[in-house]
């Protein structure tokens, strides 16, 4: 057995690592998110924290990214990831808030106090998966948490640059000793493009599916990892990669931007009308699609249009090999009250709603055999339970020999779909691929697409405060309970618009307060956006100028 002593852990933090902020700091939506310069001691402390969460789980590998995924360039993060892919447990979420905040001499008595309430044997094996994102100030913040690891004496393996699934994924196949493939970049290329080539067969183009593809990077990794994956798919996938790291990440491009900016982002080229374009976030775990018509209108095929996709389609193999499983949707309160009408009212599928975050969804969804959930900003994938996977597996076998050749056909369908799939969190390039699937099956152009359901206009606005910790919500982020009065005149506002809705709640990723507006009409949404913005800014502490309505 090891001996490992905690002194290290000052001396380390004293000399390398020293905590430079006073202020404290939250694991937010997606773990910790700040400007770069206010990162190494954090990291150096995730270092430290994920070898201790390896070792409180048997030895499983732990997962680190570093990314601040869909933030500026000059902000960076890190987001833990659990044995089974999970985002971080909630409850070691408190312990990480608690040992980033607590001041250098402090720090060895928090790691004693953490091993001793959760029973961790300090002496054994451990081993801790790092990845980061291609921004500058990246591999210093990795060095940091490899050091972190290396002062608790535990293993760590860097992968380098890779888009934030392919960390999850690397993290579940070594978890599974590679039954859910094999934990290495090639494994997974291998494990998602063998899938999609079967899936697609021979013919390239089916009705008024074309085999073309604009590919908007986010000058992030997506587009690294894009370009490489080109490479093993044979021309099965007619794909144009743009924004591939000559301009600043997220800039004026990318997932994020096109979805809240409901427009075009820069770097692409002059396109026919009606081309299907997509665009990733930072870490690529972001996808949203997007196309100008004829007219010069812009459209876009956001997380919901997604889910709704992949609702139909699963729903249609899952009927016709007649399999037994339960699904259900998950949204979050960004969704489109169209496309929660559309789940409900058409495709008859249960919708549930959690808080902002895919670590919510995602723990919803696995409550169902078949679980979809997306949030509208393109964050999602399909959760498959046991007795589902277990139910197809027998179906594409045959076992009992009571099925015709259709079904037999719709399970093996449905097997490789599962395969095309990043059950462990949402992957922009797996779902790339799976929306590439489902519109080439339905024979689908982008207009098809679109035809589903109309949108209500919809607006997402930011608002700088003094603190925005003085938002507190509930009901998964439609109701706030602080400050005093202003879930009131909020509902006040929303009842003058048919359609109306209309909620505000503190950013768990960057400095700001999030406003969202729907309504009936462009006009009716923007003037309900101003007018909860207005008054969010003067109860709850605005700073700069005031919002005008
Ligand atoms: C992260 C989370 C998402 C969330 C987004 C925005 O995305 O993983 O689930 O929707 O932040 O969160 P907030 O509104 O609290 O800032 P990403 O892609 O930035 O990691």
């Amino acid at each position: 057995k090891m001996s490992v002593n905690l002194r290290a852990v000052y001396a380390f933090a004293r000399e390398m690592y020293p905590k430079n902020v006073t202020t404290d700091i939250q694991y937010g939506t997606a773990g910790f998110r700040t400007r770069n310069d206010k990162l190494y001691y954090v990291m150096y402390r995730m270092g430290l924290l994920a070898t201790l969460r390896s070792r409180a789980k048997d030895g499983q590998t732990i997962g680190v990214m570093i990314t601040a995924s869909h933030n500026p360039e000059p902000d960076n993060g890190v987001k833990l990831v659990d044995p089974m892919g999970e985002m971080l447990d909630q409850s070691w979420e408190k312990l990480a808030t608690n040992l980033v905040n607590v001041s250098d001499m402090e720090l060895q008595d928090e790691i004693a106090r953490i091993i001793e309430n959760e029973k961790i044997d300090i002496g054994s094996a451990s081993c801790v998966f790092v990845g980061m994102d291609n921004r500058y100030h990246s591999p210093g913040l990795l060095k940091a948490v490899e050091d972190g690891v290396l002062t608790l004496k535990g293993r760590v393996k860097s992968f380098g640059i890779v888009t934030t699934p392919m960390l999850h994924y690397f993290v579940v196949c070594a978890n599974t000793n590679n039954a859910y493939g094999v934990a290495t970049e090639e494994g997974y290329y291998d494990k998602l493009t063998t899938s999609f080539k079967r899936l697609r067969g021979t013919e390239f183009e089916r009705g008024n599916y074309k085999n073309k593809l604009i590919f908007d990077g986010a000058n992030g990794v997506g587009a690294r990892k894009m370009l490489r994956f080109l490479k093993t798919m044979d021309n099965s996938l007619g794909i144009e990669v743009f924004n591939k790291g000559e301009g600043k990440i997220n800039h004026e491009c990318g997932a994020d931007y096109v979805k809240v900016q409901q427009g075009c982002p820069i770097g692409l080229p002059e396109i026919e009308p009606n081309t299907r374009c997509c665009s990733v976030d930072g870490d690529a775990d972001r996808l949203v699609y997007f196309f100008t018509d004829a007219n010069n209108q812009f459209n876009l095929l956001d997380g919901d249009r997604i889910a709704t996709l992949i609702a139909g389609y699963l729903m249609d193999l899952i009927e016709k090999c007649g399999v037994d499983v339960t699904i259900g949707l998950v949204q979050t309160a960004y969704a489109n009250g169209a496309s929660t009408e559309y789940i409900q009212n058409v495709l008859k599928v249960p919708v549930a709603t959690t808080s902002t975050g895919v670590k919510h969804l995602h723990h919803k969804a696995t409550e169902f055999d078949v679980g979809i959930y997306f949030e509208a900003n393109g964050h999602g994938t399909v959760v498959f339970s046991n007795k589902a996977r277990k139910s197809i597996h027998a179906a594409s076998k045959n076992v009992g020999n009571d099925l015709n050749e259709e079904q037999v056909a719709a399970a093996r369908k449905l097997l490789l779909t599962i395969d095309l799939i990043n059950e462990t969190v949402g992957d922009a390039i797996s779902d790339m691929l799976l929306v590439e699937t489902i519109l080439h099956t339905n024979g689908w152009d982008v207009k098809d697409w679109l035809a589903a359901y109309t949108d209500l206009p919809n607006v997402q606005q930011k608002l700088m405060v003094a603190d925005r910790n003085v938002i507190r919500v509930t009901d998964a982020d439609r109701k706030c309970v602080t400050p005093d009065g202003l879930q009131k005149e909020i509902d006040l506002l929303v009842a003058k618009y048919p359609k109306g809705r209309s909620f505000v709640r503190p950013s768990g990723t960057e400095d700001v307060v999030r406003i969202y507006a729907e309504a009936a009409t462009r006009e009716d949404t923007d003037r309900l956006a101003s007018e909860v913005s207005l008054i969010t800014y003067r109860l709850a502490g605005g700073i700069g100028r005031e919002p005008s309505v």
